[in-house]
């Protein structure tokens, strides 16, 4: 029998949604920086810890099987969940940032070459990319934006060219929610022989990815956005594209024989996880996946949009209130400014009403020079966000913005 969730069974899966925060019950909203865990991940790293503790990869002994026969599960769920062709395809990392920075330490790149972003890129996927051009000589170029926070298509696919070696773009912004237009990038790139690395920290909570209808070479995504452990992180490669780049980091597990002369190499996906990896995280996060699987897209798809635009809407009602990121194609993330108030100021009040939201420039400083603000204050829900939440940040914030005015 299929159960079809609803709001009230999911939440119960939450224990964290049950407390309180400075008095009251707690609102979070601030899901795009981490979300919850639901009770499935917290005891898969209990029983990991409580029952099969060992290291992996190494031990002949019976702990270390299992050990490594869970981790290696873990990789396999991940594979089905974005469905790439290979287990092998999947390469664990610490996090978004990690896995973009591997890419771009390890990307071949020269005098001459471009390196293509977006204007609404986080700094995990600039940063990186501005050391890879400076040790290289390649010339980093940003794609346009629009003032509702959409890309110009056109001017964006005219930058794809023959020096473009790589284009590096988010799925969905993390400051302004605008889900990026990536199948058109993609094939043009393809076009140009040009490669491409997909962002999807804040798409893969939210949307079905399938990285072989996308066509991309890399996409990257972190466990802790999606309800799995902080720690671990997700690289995608196409096998080619993993094969032809060389290792990243050096030392065991990612060799196949070292000699003081010459080492060679471990396969995929041993190659590119150096050292002990954070086992725990890597079976929490199947545990993460398998949760998404059983709660199905569906009911996340129709949950998250009702929330998007029963917010938009109340939001919109507040006197002096604006909205940043007005894309057509917005993913469950507003970020807000209200006049005569500071979002500093306006997160503190909503937080003595428990109510977590998030405030700042979301690391994405270029972003907020060019909307000319130093930061926003955004809401970003999840599966478990309700509609009476909505309404009591709608709530908070008038309370707030009578205070501070
Ligand atoms: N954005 C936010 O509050 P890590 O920290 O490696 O898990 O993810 C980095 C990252 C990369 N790309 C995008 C689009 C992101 O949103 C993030 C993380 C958090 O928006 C923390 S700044």
């Amino acid at each position: 029998m299929v159960i079809t969730p609803n709001i009230e069974v999911i939440r119960e899966q939450f224990p964290i949604l049950k407390r309180e925060v400075n008095g009251k019950p707690l609102i979070y909203l601030d899901n795009g920086a981490s979300s919850q865990k639901p009770l499935s991940v917290i005891k898969a790293l209990d029983d990991y810890y409580s029952l099969d503790n060992a290291n992996i990869h190494r031990g002949v002994h019976y702990l270390s099987q299992v050990a490594t026969e869970a981790y290696e599960k873990a990789r396999k769920k991940v594979q089905g969940f974005v469905n790439a062709q290979f287990d092998h395809e999947i390469i664990f990392t610490k996090g978004t940032t990690d896995s973009i920075n591997l890419i771009a330490a390890t990307f071949p790149l020269k005098s001459g070459d471009e390196v293509l972003i977006s204007a609404m890129e986080h700094h995990s996927n600039i940063v990186p990319w501005q050391i890879a051009c400076e040790k290289s000589g390649a010339q980093l170029r940003v794609m346009p934006i629009n003032h509702k926070g959409e890309l110009i298509l056109d001017e964006a696919l005219d930058m794809i060219n023959e020096r473009t070696q790589i284009l590096a773009i988010t799925h969905v912004s993390n400051s302004l929610g605008t889900i990026n237009p990536i199948e058109k990038l993609i094939a043009k790139a393809r076009e140009m022989a040009c490669k491409t690395l997909i962002d999807g920290a804040q798409a893969v909570p939210h949307m079905k990815v399938d990285v072989q209808a996308l066509d991309c070479d890399f996409y990257v995504f972190s466990s802790h956005k999606m309800f799995g452990p902080t720690g671990v992180g997700i690289l995608y490669g196409k096998e080619s594209e993993l094969n032809a780049l060389p290792p990243y980091q050096g030392g065991g597990d990612m060799i196949k024989t070292v000699t003081f002369e010459k080492t060679t190499y471990n396969e995929l996906p041993h190659k590119f996880e150096a050292g002990t990896p954070h086992i725990a995280g890597g079976i929490g996060l199947g545990a993460a996946v398998d949760f998404m699987t059983e709660t199905g897209f569906q009911f996340i798809a129709e949950q998250e949009k009702k929330l998007l635009s029963y917010a938009t809407e109340q939001l919109r009602s507040i006197d002096g209130l604006r909205i940043i990121g007005q894309a057509e194609h917005k993913a469950s993330v507003i970020s807000f400014l209200v006049d005569g108030t500071h979002p500093y100021d306006l997160g503190m009040i909503l937080d003595k009403l428990g109510i977590a939201i998030r405030t700042g420039h979301h690391c994405t400083q270029p972003l907020m020079d060019f909307f000319n603000i130093p930061g926003t204050c955004r809401a970003s829900f999840a599966l478990y966000n309700s509609l009476e939440e909505v309404d009591l940040l709608v709530e908070g914030i008038q309370k707030a913005a009578m205070m501070l005015r």
